[in-house]
């Protein structure tokens, strides 16, 4: 059972997920108009995956017999610029999502709710992942500058990225 801290807090996070989704996935439509199929290619599974996190947390709430309550969901920002600032923002925004992960096992453990906390370390191992890829292609859009030859090359490779479910 959950105690309502930690339900009221699981429930806030599908709403960040899903907003995280959106996030991706409006980025996806600007790379789309940019005619960056890659870079659109890989923000579009991202969002994928951002589902399917706020889905575990769905899932996890209603397992510990809470109620999975959805909250209107914010509009993602639409202005975008370059590809470097918008993957710099998705890796500001991973690590704004790693430190509200954080904060939940910090909650789990105050209610001294084993079972969320063993459940957040998945989550606690995923946001590693998540702000080590979104940097990697920072640093290399840093590295790539202006040169469309190479854009180009990495909008080929971020087109092989597929969408794997989480376990
Ligand atoms: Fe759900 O990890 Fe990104 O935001």
């Amino acid at each position: 059972m959950l105690s309502k801290k930690m339900e009221k807090a699981l429930n806030e996070q599908i709403n960040a997920e899903l907003y995280s989704s959106y996030l991706y996935l409006a980025m996806s439509a600007h790379f789309a108009d940019q005619n960056l199929e890659g870079f659109a290619n890989w923000m579009r599974i991202q969002a994928q995956e951002e589902l399917a996190h706020a889905m575990k947390f769905f899932d996890h709430i209603i397992e510990r017999d809470g109620q999975a309550k959805l909250a209107a969901i914010k509009g993602p920002e639409s202005t975008f610029k370059a590809p470097l600032e918008i993957f710099q923002a998705a890796f500001e925004h991973e690590k704004y999502i790693s430190g509200r992960i954080n904060d939940l096992v910090t909650l789990a453990i105050k209610e001294n709710d084993h079972a969320s906390n063993n459940f957040l370390q998945w989550f606690v191992g995923e946001q590693v992942e998540e702000e080590a890829t979104a940097n990697g292609i920072v640093q290399q859009l840093k590295l790539i500058g202006k040169d469309a030859a190479a854009t180009f090359h990495l909008d080929i490779e971020l087109a092989k990225r597929i969408f794997t479910p989480p376990v």
